[in-house]
């Protein structure tokens, strides 16, 4: 590896095969593609997985429903997360299905340390269970309407009384309240992070981690008459792909977790179970979780009962893949919820994209091609002018570290809009055009200035935008190998003759309905 570089591993949830993938889905594996491929830019080695949750109660009644044998079945449904991993263009290093047999292998390991380490009983639970979000619930915790009970997130529950095997949960509270101390971005954002502590602080009951009432799931190890609880077998995904148990596996380096991205209804999962398990069993548990908020759709929740489940893949047909992963990182800062409308990603696309920059990389490249032969410009010693222009720009790389490493997206984009901008605002105080006859030598030098600022935006947004982004760097004449962050340090040579400009982004002209 490189000097200074790190190893970075990123996460996204693995999704229940229950159902096709929807927008929710899209944005937290979006989120970790971008600063996956962030990373890469910046020089590091990088390990983003994602995946699917195969097990549990909840996808074997999705497969009865289906009249399906439940592997046929997720084998069926995992391809749609693939599929959607591949149409939303997600740099993903791996793929990770819970029935896959390196996954079977991590679970049933797992499970023997915390057996060896005297981390697991057998009991005998009796509790509320809800199949739709494969949790158990206490009895204050229920809310109740039309005479039946419900969990707080308005999935019914069932009463449930079996032998199980539990964990010793219960010791863990010390602990985990040390870890959050101890690194207070363990839970991003910091809002999310006091929830947790306040739940861990009341007092946590061990969990009973194996069903007798169901069969799939991996098996307890000596004990095949219990299947795996769903979320210790989840959660393990995350270790499985790095190798373990074999901790001399190359990927094992890349362990622990640098970010976890889930959604907040998952948040208690991996802030507060996971590091558990983790500790109990000896492992490191992760660097950060950072749990983002809700998208509703036109203000309403989004649900399969209310029929207004957004397709992302039918989203990227309408408005193209960029315009779409640039609206969902701008529109909302993240770990905050936020409201998908049609209006607002078509006021996005045209404002934003197809104006401030597509008319910016137009103009400039135009002006080039047009009045000097196509070529770029030498650099000229620049003037106070240039100068502004030239080190907002060069500042980016830096700003957006600094601001992805805390996972502020929205903000990072806020920032190069606000460069875009200023290139706007610029162009037309230098009026370069004018300049053709009174001053060539000036027009040169600032169309020369505006190229260097627009080389460092579109290298910067590849992670968010990487199809458009590298179309612009063609336009820009930029080689291949020179996109990186270092390479900005090295200007590119005047005299390169630039292809002529096409457009970056087209407009969207229909009012939604
Ligand atoms: O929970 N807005 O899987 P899941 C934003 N298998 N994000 C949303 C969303 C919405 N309206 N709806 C879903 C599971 N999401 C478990 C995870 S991990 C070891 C196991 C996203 O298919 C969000 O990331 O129910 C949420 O946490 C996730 O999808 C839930 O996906």
């Amino acid at each position: 590896m490189a000097e200074g570089a790190r190893r970075i591993y990123l996460t996204t949830p693995i999704y229940y095969v229950n159902d096709r993938p929807h927008i929710g889905h899209a944005y937290t594996s979006l989120a970790a593609d971008v600063l996956a491929r962030w990373h890469r830019l910046d020089g590091h080695e990088v390990f983003f997985l994602t995946g699917t949750d195969e097990h549990g109660q909840k996808v074997e009644k999705a497969a009865q429903e289906a009249g399906m044998d439940p592997q046929a079945f997720t084998d069926q449904v995992s391809e749609h997360f693939r599929e959607l991993a591949r149409r939303m263009n997600f740099s993903n290093d791996d793929f990770i299905r819970t029935t896959e047999e390196r996954h079977k292998r991590a679970c049933t390991a797992l499970w023997q340390e915390l057996v060896r380490r005297g981390e697991i009983y057998l009991g005998h639970y009796e509790g509320w269970y809800a199949v739709r979000d494969e949790a158990f619930y206490g009895e204050d915790e229920l809310v109740e309407r039309d005479g039946r009970k419900y969990a707080p997130s308005g999935a019914p529950v069932e009463w449930v009384r079996e032998p199980s095997y539990f964990f010793r949960l219960s010791a863990w509270g010390e602990r985990l309240l040390k870890l959050y101390e101890e690194n207070p971005d363990f839970v991003l954002p910091a809002g999310r992070r006091n929830e947790v502590i306040s739940f861990v602080r009341a007092g946590l009951q061990d969990l009973s981690i194996s069903r007798t009432s169901f069969r799939w799931g991996v098996p307890v190890p000596g004990d095949p008459g219990h299947v795996m609880y769903v979320w210790l077998d989840a959660l393990t995904n995350y270790i499985t792909a790095v190798g373990y148990p074999d901790t001399g596996a190359p990927r094992w380096r890349f362990w622990p977790a640098d970010v976890h991205f889930v959604g907040k209804d998952i948040l208690r999962f991996h802030a507060v179970y996971w590091p558990a398990f983790l500790m109990a069993a000896g492992l490191e548990p992760p660097r950060r979780v950072f749990a983002h908020g809700w998208w509703t759709n036109e203000g309403q929740k989004i649900s399969k009962s209310l029929g207004n489940v957004i397709d992302p893949l039918a989203l990227i047909e309408t408005y193209g893949l960029d315009p779409v992963r640039f609206f969902l990182l701008r529109e909302v800062p993240f770990g905050q919820d936020g409201d998908f409308s049609r209006r607002a990603l078509i006021a996005r696309l045209n404002n934003e994209l197809a104006n401030d920059l597509g008319n910016l990389a137009q103009r400039t490249l135009s002006l080039i091609q047009r009045h000097c032969d196509a070529r770029l410009p030498e650099r000229a010693p620049p003037t106070g002018s240039d100068r502004e222009l030239l080190d907002a720009a060069a500042a980016l790389p830096g700003r957006l570290r600094a601001l992805l490493d805390r996972q502020a997206f929205h903000e990072a984009l806020e920032q190069v809009w606000a460069v875009v901008r200023l290139c706007n605002a610029w162009i037309d105080r230098e009026k370069p055009w004018a300049l053709r006859r009174s001053d060539p030598a000036r027009m040169a030098a600032v169309l020369r200035t505006l190229h260097d600022a627009m080389r460092v935006i579109a290298t910067v947004l590849q992670p968010f935008m990487p199809d458009s982004m590298a179309r612009m760097l063609d336009q820009l004449g930029v080689p291949p190998e020179a996109r990186t962050l270092a390479a900005l340090a090295a200007p590119l040579p005047g005299g390169l003759v630039l292809p002529p400009p096409a457009p970056l982004f087209r407009k969207i002209q229909d009012q939604p309905a």
